[in-house]
């Protein structure tokens, strides 16, 4: 009779340790979406030379940043799927892969959209262009 007891116990033991065991992994995904975030604000150092990267459903970058009053040159490659670029306030779009040049004459942050319904997460392909 002991013995049942004891494993009755034990297995009461075990739905509590399983059920903490679910609330730390609940934690660490709160705090990996936090440092996410901090690193959209960074702006990098200015480069005519824009490369971008687009795949499903994002660009490879949250900010590229460069200098106004000298020409930019944009070229856009599809790592997977098929998106195009504008470059909102600037006039700028490339539709599939290919490149497009520009002289932007006003600092400031402007919004690069993807120019092809790609689907569904064609409205999350966001990034800035940071005008300096
Ligand atoms: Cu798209």
């Amino acid at each position: 009779m002991k013995k049942i007891l004891f494993a009755l116990l034990f297995s009461l033991v075990l739905v509590l340790a399983a059920c903490g065991g679910d609330d730390s992994e609940s934690k660490e995904a709160d705090t990996s979406s936090d440092t996410e975030q901090s690193t959209e604000t960074a702006t990098p150092d200015p480069n005519n030379e824009v490369n971008i990267v687009a795949s499903n459903f994002e660009f490879d970058k949250d900010v590229y940043a460069v200098k106004a009053g000298e020409e930019v040159k944009v070229s856009l490659t599809n790592d997977e799927g098929m998106h195009g670029i504008i470059i909102e306030g600037l006039d700028v779009t490339i539709d599939g892969e290919g490149e497009a040049t520009f002289t932007p004459t006003e600092p400031g942050e402007y919004k690069i959209l993807c120019s092809i319904m790609c689907g569904e997460g064609h409205g999350e392909m966001v990034s800035t262009l940071v005008v300096q």
